[in-house]
C-alpha cells in the first residue's frame, strides 16, 4: 500500500523571538519538498498553509509572549494533524516556529494512545526547549513546547491529548543539544530527560548516540521526529532565527536520519524554525529537503 504524506504549512512565528519563520512552509515547497516526496514513492497530499492571527510583536504577559495567538496557531495544527492522522496518512507539519509542536505532539499523542502505541519522540534541536513561563528568559514560547507536552505549561497549552501530558519524560530523546538556560538544566535534571548534548555527540558519535536513542523502539512504537533545523551546524543550515556554533553538520545529520529511518516506525514529522529571511539562496530548506528524504527512506545504495 502507498504511503500517504500530508504536508501541513503552519506559517507562523507566534512562539519565536526573530521574525520570518512564517515564511518556511513556502520555502519548502520552493526547494520541491512535494515533488521529492513523491519521486521517493509516496502519495503527496498539500493540505496548503493553515490560517492563523499575525503575530502581534508584544511585551510577555505573566512570562508569556502571544499567549493566545499561539493557542489558536496550535489549535488549527491539532486539528489538521488530527485529521491527517485520522485518515491514515503521516503527518508533516511545516512550521513555523518550534511551538506549533505543542498542537502537533499533542494530536500524535492522542493517537497513539487509541492505537495502543508506544510514543517516542526524536527532538532534534541546539535547544532543549523546556523553559515554563516561570523560568524563561524571553517569554517566547518556542522555548518551552516540552514542558506544555509534559504537562508542565500554562492551562492553555496543556491537557490537549487528553491527558495532563502529551508524554512523560521517559518517552523523548534530545540530540545536538548545546544552549541550555540555566534553568533549564535543573530541569533537564529533576524530570530526568535523556539529553544526548554535543559533547556526547562528540565523544560516542552519531552512530553510537542513535542506536542508544533508538534502542527500544519496537514494532509497537509510533516515531515522531521533531526537527528543529537549528540543529544543524549554522554553517550547513544558516536560515534559522537563532543560529548556535558548533552544531552536527550535514554528513551527521545525514546518518541520524538515516538510522531513525531504519526503525521503520516513523508515524509523524514537525520540521519548524527555518527562516527564509535569514537564509542564503534558500540553502536551509534544500538541506532540509534532502535530510526529510533520508528520514522517509532515501537510500544511496538499497532499492
Ligand atoms: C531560549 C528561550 C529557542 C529556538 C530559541 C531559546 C529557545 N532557551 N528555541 N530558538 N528554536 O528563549 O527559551
Ligand atoms: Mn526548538
Ligand atoms: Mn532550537
Ligand atoms: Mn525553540
Amino acid at each position: 500500500m502507498i504511503q500517504t504524506v500530508e504536508l501541513i504549512g503552519a506559517p507562523t512565528d507566534i512562539g519565536a523571538s526573530v521574525r520570518g519563520a512564517g515564511m518556511g512552509p513556502d520555502a519548502l515547497r520552493v526547494a520541491d519538498l512535494p515533488g521529492t516526496l513523491a519521486r521517493l514513492g509516496f502519495a503527496v497530499v498539500d493540505a496548503g498553509n493553515l490560517a492563523g492571527p499575525a503575530t502581534p510583536w508584544s511585551a510577555p504577559s505573566d512570562g508569556l509572549r502571544h499567549l493566545d495567538e499561539a493557542v489558536a496557531w496550535n489549535r488549527a495544527v491539532y486539528d489538521a494533524v488530527d485529521a491527517a492522522l485520522g485518515a491514515g496518512r503521516l503527518p508533516l507539519m511545516m512550521g513555523g516556529d518550534h511551538s506549533l509542536a505543542i498542537g502537533s505532539i499533542s494530536a500524535v499523542a492522542w493517537h497513539a494512545r487509541q492505537r495502543g502505541q508506544k510514543l517516542r519522540v526524536l527532538w532534534l534541536d541546539a535547544h532543549t526547549d523546556v523553559n515554563t513561563h516561570g523560568t524563561s528568559p524571553s517569554g517566547n514560547i518556542h522555548g518551552m513546547p516540552v514542558s506544555c507536552l509534559l504537562g508542565h505549561g500554562p492551562a492553555a497549552l496543556t491537557g490537549w491529548s487528553g491527558q495532563r501530558a502529551a508524554l512523560g519524560p521517559e518517552a523523548i530523546r534530545f540530540i545536538g543539544i548545546r544552549s541550555v538556560d540555566a534553568e533549564e538544566k535543573q530541569a533537564i535534571r529533576a524530570l530526568g530527560l535523556t539529553v544526548f548534548d554535543m559533547r556526547h555527540l562528540d565523544e560516542h558519535g552519531m552512530r553510537n548516540t542513535m542506536t542508544e536513542a533508538l534502542q527500544d523502539v519496537d514494532d509497537d512504537t509510533h516515531l515522531h521526529v521533531s526537527f528543529d533545523l537549528d540543529c544543524l551546524d549554522p554553517a550547513d543550515a544558516p536560515g534559522v532565527g537563532t543560529a548556535v556554533r558548533g552544531g552536527p553538520t550535514y554528513r551527521e545529520m545525514q546518518l541520524c536520519m538515516e538510522m531513525a529511518a531504519d526503525t521503520g516506525r516513523l508515524g509523524s514529522l514537525d520540521v519548524v524554525e527555518l527562516n527564509p529571511a535569514l537564509d542564503v539562496r534558500n540553502r536551509t530548506a534544500e538541506v532540509a529537503v534532502e535530510l526529510i528524504e533520508s528520514l522517509l527512506g532515501k537510500s544511496t545504495l538499497a532499492r
